[in-house]
């Protein structure tokens, strides 16, 4: 049988403005938290590549359209970079705007929609230096920066995203040192985590207020949680796990209340976020789309030794090593094409169904470069099975109901990723960084290009 998607599905690419765009100190942008890290302490990213060049998009975007159509996308998503749009988070950049008014049309004309984030980890220093988000002003101000996107590009956007995986930046930046600020304390986190979804909020309010034309959406980071097995001490990790990783932004985002069993656990180890007097009125502003971004699952069992109160997310679950598990050797993450199908059922039941798409799925290879053949072309067989048993599973959901719109594979072309830098690629186009940026077309670029083509996996 020939696995078909729906009419019209979106077909595309994920990436964000810092990780693509370069030009940091160009056309009026402010440092960004990254900016300021790198110059700080340079040593911490891979190789010492920092954000200042990146994959220098700010002048490459209508090549790198090009190479979009010839590849039959019809979408993609990108982000706005806060910190150039409105370098003091008060006054519109014209040259921002223009930079990207020009950059959305070009995708446009060469027929790929644009899907346009606010948010990708890249908070404005000046914001930072007065607390990021942990000072409640953000909620305004990012409130104000979204009001000025919409305006200043509604006419070419029409689907829009509030945050790419929220989670990441309370967990990288607050229970570790992956992200500024390197703090790591759960009551902290728990503010970052409730202010971020007041923005979120905020900025939804704002787009139905200001009867912009479109969608808004927001982006989750939603790995499926499996127990080890079905002791009863393990369902109920489980249970908790979800209630952390998937629910504590899922349930207010989607079905407009917060989860009770996290409320619970943060009410018993007194992690409660400080709150205003009419916060929940906020809860009605609901999305149009959910975006999943999907690498690997969550595997829990019980955690015997946890303490009380709670110091950190290990003393309520422990992480389990499935020794059956298939891995992706170049990157060290797990591969486990069902759980898509999951997760699409999983929003399907309980989720009301709400239109939503793959808005990452990839597979990340360190040392890519010694898979190019004579010609420089990456033979990348291993990506082409990784995307072709997840769109089977996704197939899957969506014969079985569930209400997806489109896959976007990490990454167009291969960028770079904070700590990480250019250390793992995922793109459809390799970047050689050697010859100044140059893009090269994968193996998996012409075969994703006749899936595309055909609206179908091959048979
Ligand atoms: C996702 C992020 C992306 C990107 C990707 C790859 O979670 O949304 O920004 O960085 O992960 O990550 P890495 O380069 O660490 O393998």
């Amino acid at each position: 049988m020939t696995k078909s998607f729906p009419k019209g599905f979106l077909w595309g690419a994920a990436a964000s403005a810092p990780q693509t765009e370069g030009g940091a100190n160009l056309g009026g942008k402010s440092p960004s938290t990254w900016d300021v890290w790198f110059e700080k302490e340079p040593e911490r990213f891979f190789n010492q590549v920092g954000p200042s060049n990146t994959s220098d998009v700010y002048h490459r975007y209508a090549e790198d359209a090009g190479h979009m159509k010839a590849m039959n996308l019809n979408s993609y998503r990108t982000s706005i970079a806060w910190t150039r749009l409105l370098p003091d988070g008060k006054t519109l950049n014209p040259e921002a705007v223009a930079y990207y008014r020009d950059y959305f049309q070009t995708l446009r004309e060469n027929g790929v929609e644009p899907v346009i984030n606010l948010f990708h980890f890249d908070m404005p220093w000046w914001m930072m230096e007065k607390g990021g988000w942990e000072n409640r002003e953000i909620v305004d101000h990012f409130a104000y920066y979204a009001d000025q996107a919409f305006q200043a590009f509604g006419d070419l956007v029409k689907k829009w995203a509030t945050f790419n995986e929220p989670m990441v930046h309370i967990e990288c930046g607050y229970l570790g040192d992956a992200h500024w600020p390197m703090v790591n304390d759960m009551k902290r986190a728990v503010q970052v985590g409730y202010h971020t979804l007041l923005a979120h909020f905020a900025a939804v309010k704002a787009f139905r207020e200001g009867n912009y034309d479109g969608e808004i959406g927001t982006i989750l980071n939603l790995s499926p949680v499996y127990p080890k097995d079905d002791a009863p001490e393990n369902i109920e990790a489980k249970e908790i796990g979800e209630a952390i990783y998937i629910k504590s932004l899922l349930d207010p985002i989607v079905l407009g209340h917060f989860n009770p069993r996290l409320t619970a656990i943060l009410k018993e180890n007194d992690l409660m976020p400080n709150k205003e007097a009419h916060d929940d009125d906020y809860l009605n502003y609901r999305i149009d789309f959910l975006g999943v971004n999907y690498y690997q699952p969550v595997r829990v069992q019980h955690q015997p030794e946890g303490k009380r109160p709670i110091e950190s997310r290990g003393d309520l679950v422990r992480g389990y090593n499935w020794p059956d598990k298939k891995m992706n050797p170049h990157r060290g993450w797990e591969i486990y094409e069902k759980g898509i199908y999951d997760i699409g059922m999983t929003i399907k039941n309980d989720y009301g169904n709400i239109p939503w798409f793959i808005s990452e799925n990839g597979m990340g290879v360190e040392g890519e470069e010694k898979f190019a053949d004579a010609d420089g072309i990456i033979q990348d067989d291993y990506r082409i099975e990784f995307i072709e048993g997840h769109l089977s599973w996704l197939h899957q959901a969506i014969e079985e109901g569930s209400n997806c719109f489109g896959y976007h594979l990490w990454t167009f072309v291969d960028c770079w990723s904070w700590l990480n830098a250019y250390k793992n690629r995922y793109g459809f186009y390799r970047i050689d960084l050697e010859q100044d940026g140059k893009r090269i077309p994968k193996q998996s670029s012409f075969w994703m290009a006749d899936v595309i083509k055909n609206n179908a996996l091959p048979k």
